[in-house]
């Protein structure tokens, strides 16, 4: 299995740091290909616990090369900050490896993200703030700063000047703000040139020849498949391609070479921020899954707005992705429950849809046809294989499995590193 993608195929947070960490010991590289601080992932090792935010989760694992690569941006500042608080645990930071082509978030793109949001009013989006959706923006209007740039002052000056051109007219006489310095900008960057070089590389090079040379590379999706940029609840998304061809165009490894594309799916369903969620529980039910789930954001702690198992998402990621296997995660999160809605269809203004419906106002209508499933009672955190589940939680991931249109090759059953259940 040379080449694997692993993507969250719900609105994220399904557990895809688990599992990337899971196989992060059989691979040579893991690859972060898009969005940036946005992310968080949340591995459990032990009794240690880490939430990385841009850094790919393979840097836990001793002997495996992390690399960010073209398709994310990057903010500096947060990236030493969590090296730093990763070598005070003892954790090996040394091998990172940075696109020359990543693109970089700075100050300005942060404080035009929150004075967005603030301006979009009932309509915002909920980003997380950390600058994501404008540093892509610049990055296609093609006044973005890439790393490559930070390494002569010159040109990075003349880019500052360019990125700042159109938003400080644009602070100044809309929002009413200061104009941003380019000199403080750009002696902001170059305080880290010297910390950076060692790091930044053609990176596109690096893992083609590592895979012509028979190593194995996974690709990390940050967020996921309904927050995608193209094929998510648009404009409620991110502003990248969590999807697996992000990865390809995201690294710069051919879609061709993928043999594998694994896409993380929660046995409920979860979502931060706003936009559409046709499962979503406003009782005591949904409660009960914030609880038993602690579904709150490992980047922002905000608490995570959670509903059950949406069946005609999951085959739309299966479908978006190409998906070879799902990891299903949380399904201990259950335990207790007497039944379970899984929603196999939507109901839109009188119609059946058994399929994601394309148009943004029907989806926004979608109400759930749910079909009920028994629960279980025991305790399965110990389960390891598939036979240690209770027969209903079995028949529970058959169902999912059969609904969902790829097979279901793990279970989660706890949030540590071992509570898991692969099926052979
Ligand atoms: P942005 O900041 O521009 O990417 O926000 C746009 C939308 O994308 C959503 N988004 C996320 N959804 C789930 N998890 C994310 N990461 C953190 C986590 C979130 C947190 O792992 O818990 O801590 O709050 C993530 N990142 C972006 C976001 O909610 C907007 O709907
Ligand atoms: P990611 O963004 O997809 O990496 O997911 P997050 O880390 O944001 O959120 C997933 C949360 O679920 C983390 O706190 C994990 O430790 C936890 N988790 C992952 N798998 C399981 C599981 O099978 N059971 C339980 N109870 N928790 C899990
Ligand atoms: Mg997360």
């Amino acid at each position: 299995m040379p080449a694997i993608v692993l993507v969250g195929a719900q609105w994220g947070d399904e557990g895809k740091g688990k599992a990337t960490d899971l196989l992060g010991d059989r691979v040579d590289y893991v690859v972060k290909f898009n969005g940036g601080n946005n992310a968080g992932h949340t591995v459990v090792i032990g009794d240690q616990k880490y939430a990385l935010h841009l850094l790919p989760s393979g840097i836990l694992s001793p002997g495996v090369v992390p690399v960010i690569a073209n398709g994310v941006v990057v903010d500096i500042e947060v990236l030493f900050d969590e090296l730093e608080a990763l070598s005070a645990r003892g954790v090996d930071v040394s091998r990172l490896l940075i696109s020359a082509n990543a693109h970089v978030i700075t100050g300005y793109h942060r404080t035009l993200d929150r004075v967005t949001e603030r301006f979009l009013g009932k309509r915002q989006i909920g980003t997380t703030g950390r600058g994501i959706g404008p540093a892509y923006a610049d990055k296609i209007n093609r006044v973005g700063i890439r790393m490559q740039d930070l390494f002569d002052e010159n040109i990075l000056r003349q880019k500052v000047e360019g990125a700042l051109d159109q938003k400080n007219h644009l602070l100044l006489k809309v929002y009413n703000r200061r104009a941003i310095s380019v000199d403080e900008v750009v002696d902001d960057l170059l305080g880290y040139v010297e910390r950076l070089r060692p790091m930044v590389a053609d990176t596109g090079l690096v893992l083609n020849q590592a895979l012509d040379a028979g190593q194995t590379v996974l690709f990390e999706g940050g967020q996921a498949t309904m927050l995608d940029v193209d094929h998510g609840t648009y404009p409620f998304v991110t502003s990248s391609n969590a999807t697996s061809g992000g990865a390809a165009t995201g690294s710069g490894v051919a879609p061709n070479r993928f043999d594998r594309v694994i896409a993380v799916v929660k046995a409920y369903t979860t979502r931060v921020g706003s936009g559409p969620f046709p499962t979503e529980l406003f009782d005591e039910s949904g409660e009960f899954l914030r609880s038993a789930g602690f579904e709150f954001g490992t980047t922002t702690g905000r608490p995570r707005r959670t509903g059950w198992y949406d069946a005609p998402i999951a085959r739309y990621a299966a479908r978006i992705n190409g998906v070879t296997d799902f990891v299903l995660t949380k399904l201990d999160v259950l335990t207790g429950l007497e039944r379970i809605p899984v929603c196999v269809a939507y109901d839109v203004d009188g119609t059946r849809f058994d399929e994601v419906p394309v148009n943004q106002s029907d989806f926004h209508h979608a109400t759930p046809i749910y079909e009920e499933l028994p629960g279980w009672s025991e305790d399965i955190t110990g389960a390891r294989s598939f036979t240690d589940l209770p027969k209903a939680a079995q028949d529970y991931v058959l169902a999912l499995e059969q609904m969902s249109g790829s097979r279901m090759s793990a279970i989660g059953v706890g949030p540590g590193r071992d509570a898991i259940v692969v099926r052979h």
